[in-house]
């Protein structure tokens, strides 16, 4: 036991979990915990950008390139109210960082002090961000936190992770009382649960009866850290890969068996495999929508007609929305061990009885690489998006780390992005919060120092944040942001073209009298912040624009205007009832045989 301030053992508590970051921002409600900050800053390091929603997506991209947590911290009231969208997007995609929000003195509860959220209970923030986080702390006295930490932390990093929240009213900060730091909590993933050996035996059978087997991997896979298992798995099985985007990676994306993103923005061959597949093997992934084709029957998957097999850690997803015939609850990793063992003890060869159905398949990647290669060939004013993604990969390192944005941008990226290792491709894919990429690149950066790390931003996102420009220069964080700028909100414009007839409203940006497309320089937005710069609008100049923004090794923008006209080839669907999908003019699903481009 000793006597210590409720900020100093919430410090202490922090190093003692070895993060090495509080990404926050000041107010009068955490000046006490600032003071511990102060107090600890040759060991604990505090970065402070100019919204505490950038503090909340570089936490959250902190985590899922090195699985190691950091916190945020933001004061009372609405500086803590900031974060509520940044942490659905962490909870929507499984991704965990300790929230510490501040509040008002105990002492002052229910008077309506400044700040306070009380209308129906007294300092209610829990309330508001009880939905966005797994699990909600408010320990109102100082011998109340070890054991809040203890568990918020343990909750934030067991099973599925997600963010947590430890919500300190101003006086526990200050006050002091006898305490002991609680344990650390154990490492993410240092915990890990197996299936049933009956259940391996069983999806083992299944998947060696099989002839047209399909593997769709998604998040769990890569939060498992199962890229060796899982590539030695489906080497040996020659089993077929469909990857959701926070999957992509796990199987270099480069292999034959990889097959690329699924729905209506995936690759051709992902959506006919799975549509044709007889057996499914879900691993850590949800199906939701975008990668289910709204679960339309026949364009992604075919459920009932094709068998399941789902694996997941956490119990909710599976059956959520196809009922497995073999469901098992079970971590990644684990269970591909597990089913690795299995196999060998099993001694069936596979290679023969795959044949066919692998053949199948190379054909439908050759008609999809003929139909859309020549376009990645293509300079073109405005540039052709292809050319911006051929060009990244191009000149990316393996082990870069592309944080995404949201937008159609995002779309071309799930669509022809090869994603080479886990964890180097980062989006927001649950809940699409704009701003994650432009702002979780720098959370992504200080995780991962000596490798590039290049946000691709739409115009529109990226003007949500444009502070994180200050944020580089501060900490001097040298990354690299590609705005993506077709002139609007694109992919609404799109929906507005698509399903409501042309009649677009508020989509695009625009000026003057002509209504002149209208954005801000944002070169020169970028220097005035201290940000080096360059705006691209012929395709010729974009990879050699990009090979000197990473030799540069300081922040630096590259503003690309992009053809807005040019969409991605749809494979799936996506639909909105009771809205009518307008297939010809809103995402056309491409079929073999149909020309090259739009
Ligand atoms: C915070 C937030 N607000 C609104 C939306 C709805 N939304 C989704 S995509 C989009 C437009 C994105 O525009 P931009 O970043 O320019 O990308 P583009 O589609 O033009 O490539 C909007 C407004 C969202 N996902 N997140
Ligand atoms: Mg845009």
């Amino acid at each position: 036991m000793a006597r210590m301030k409720g900020s100093e053992l919430i410090t202490e508590y922090l190093l003692k979990n070895q993060i090495p970051y509080v990404f926050g921002i000041c107010g009068h409600g955490n000046v006490g915990m600032l003071d511990a900050l102060y107090g600890a800053r040759e060991r604990i390091k505090l970065v402070s950008p100019r919204h505490e929603q950038v503090a909340a997506h570089m936490a959250d991209a902190y985590f899922r390139v090195r699985h190691e947590p950091v916190a945020t911290l933001t004061s009372c009231g609405p500086g803590s109210c900031n974060i509520v969208m940044p942490l659905q997007v962490a909870m929507s995609d499984s991704s965990a960082l300790l929230a510490i929000t501040a509040n008002v003195p105990t002492q002052q509860f229910n008077r309506s002090p400044f700040q306070e959220i009380n209308r129906h209970f007294q300092a209610d923030f829990p309330n508001i961000i009880r939905p966005v986080v797994k699990r909600s702390f408010q320990p109102t006295r100082v011998d109340m936190l070890p054991l809040a930490l203890r568990q918020a932390m343990t909750a934030m990093l067991s099973g599925r992770p997600g963010p947590v929240n430890v919500d300190v009213p101003f006086n526990v900060f200050q006050e002091e009382d006898e305490v002991e730091v609680p344990p650390a909590a154990p490492p993410f993933a240092g915990q890990r649960s197996g299936a049933q050996p009956e259940a391996i035996a069983a999806a083992l059978d299944m998947l060696l009866a099989a002839r047209r087997p399909v593997v769709f991997i998604g998040h769990g896979v890569t939060l498992s850290e199962a890229s060796r298992e899982l590539t030695e798995f489906v080497t040996r099985l020659k089993l077929p890969v469909i990857s959701s985007p926070n999957g992509m990676g796990a199987l270099d994306m480069s292999d034959a068996l990889s097959l690329g993103f699924i729905g209506r923005n995936g690759a051709y061959p992902a959506n006919q495999a799975g549509r044709h597949a007889d057996l499914v093997l879900a691993i850590g992934a949800r199906f939701d929508d975008r990668s289910a084709s709204s679960w339309i029957p026949g364009y992604s998957w075919n459920f009932p007609q094709s068998k399941l097999i789902h694996v997941d850690v956490d119990h909710d997803e599976l059956g959520r929305n196809y009922p497995p015939d073999l469901g098992l609850i079970a971590d990644a990793r684990t269970f591909l061990r597990q089913m690795l063992a299995a196999f060998d003890q099993r001694g069936t060869p596979v290679a023969e009885a795959r044949a066919e159905w692998l053949t199948e398949i190379a054909g439908w990647r050759n008609a999809w690489e003929a139909h859309t290669r020549p376009n990645f060939e293509l300079h073109a004013t405005p540039i052709r998006p292809e050319r911006i993604v051929a060009d990244c990969r191009a000149v990316l390192p393996d082990d870069a780390i592309l944080a995404c944005d949201v937008g159609v941008n995002h779309n071309w990226y799930m669509q022809f992005w090869q994603a080479r290792r886990p964890q180097t491709m980062l989006n927001s894919w649950g809940f699409s919060g704009m701003g994650f990429g432009a702002a979780g690149v720098l959370g992504a950066k200080l995780a991962a120092p000596e490798r590039p790390c290049v946000a691709i931003v739409g115009d529109g996102s990226f003007t949500m944040v444009p502070h994180v420009l200050l944020t580089a220069v501060e900490y001097d964080i040298p990354v690299v942001w590609v705005i993506w700028n077709n002139f609007g909100w694109v992919s609404i414009r799109d929906i507005q073209l698509g399903m409501f007839g042309g009649r677009e409203l508020g989509t695009m940006f625009r000026h003057g009298a002509n209504k002149e497309p209208y954005n801000p320089d944002f070169a020169g937005w970028a220097k005035a912040s201290g940000v080096a710069a360059l705006t691209i609008t012929r395709s010729q100049d974009f990879k050699g624009a990009l090979e000197h923004a990473i030799k540069a090794n300081t922040p630096f923008l590259i503003d690309v205007h992009v053809d807005a006209e040019v969409r991605p080839p749809a494979t799936g669907t996506w639909q909105l009832p009771p809205t009518p999908y307008n297939e010809p003019a809103f995402g056309k699903r491409w079929r073999p045989g149909e020309p090259a481009g739009t």
